[in-house]
């Protein structure tokens, strides 16, 4: 589901490419998840995909980057592009003091894959926090209330307290609680989105690898594994209008 934010960013960077989505919904949420078991359903997805010509994969999920990276640029002829390596880069250009917080499913944090990505920057202090109960407030659409704001306190506690002037939003569905992170970090926190920052690379990539489609009407095809009706409302939340292109 948290996807639709990175494809959210490709159509807006990008208004020409088709996407074609495929959301596991059959066996989401990949986040409590062991990195085991999330890699086998991530490569199994892409394997789909690729079986289908598409000449760029996006892993357009924290968690399944974590757990799928390294072996999906070996197993692929086309161009992965994921979604850690692009915030990280970000949040290091963007850092003043050097302490970078991270915020992430307990697949995430616990993969350590955000501190295999910061090994290329050792003078930046890395602080990550898992924060599974977010991706729920998001899914049933709780976007602003005073729980939420108390979940997001208690999350961010030990990120301030460590001083962090950055933070890496580590899963896909947080963009659409960046109101409200934003407003419990304070105005000196600068808040790095992987789902924009994703579709930087993915336009840096097409380009230099001569791969951009010819301006035009693009197609999109979104599919569900499983369960398709909350997918499409959820859908509509994340996409607006484009989810009318719906196949499912
Ligand atoms: N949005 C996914 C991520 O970026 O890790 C996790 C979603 C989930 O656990 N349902």
């Amino acid at each position: 589901m948290g996807g639709l934010t990175v494809a959210r960013a490709i159509i807006d960077q990008h208004p020409s490419e088709s996407i074609f989505y495929v959301a596991d919904t059959a066996r989401q949420p990949y986040g409590p998840k062991s990195i085991a078991q999330v890699r086998s359903y991530a490569l199994e997805v892409m394997d789909h995909l690729v079986e289908h010509d598409v000449k760029m994969l996006v892993i357009a999920c924290n968690s399944a980057s974590s757990a799928v990276l390294r072996d999906a640029r070996e197993r692929y002829d086309v161009p992965v592009v994921e979604v850690i390596q692009p915030a990280t880069r970000r949040a290091v250009r963007a850092t003043r003091n050097g302490r970078v917080g991270v915020i992430g499913t307990r697949a995430t944090i616990e993969s350590m894959a955000y501190q295999d990505a910061f090994a290329a920057a050792p003078d930046v202090c890395l602080t990550g926090v898992a924060a599974p109960r977010l991706v729920e407030f998001v899914e049933r659409g709780e976007t602003m209330s005073d729980e939420l704001i108390d979940v997001i306190r208690d999350y961010l506690e030990p990120i301030l307290g460590d001083g962090c002037d950055t933070l890496i939003l580590g899963c896909t569905h947080y963009p659409l609680l960046a109101g409200a992170i934003s407003y419990v970090a304070g105005d000196g926190v600068t808040l790095v989105s992987s789902a924009d920052e994703t579709a930087k690379d993915v336009f840096r990539i097409l380009h230099d690898r001569g791969l951009a489609a010819t301006p035009g009407t693009p197609r999109h095809r979104f599919r569900a594994t499983g369960e398709t009706s909350l997918f499409a409302q959820l859908g509509r939340r994340f996409l607006g209008p484009e989810i009318q292109a719906v196949e499912l």
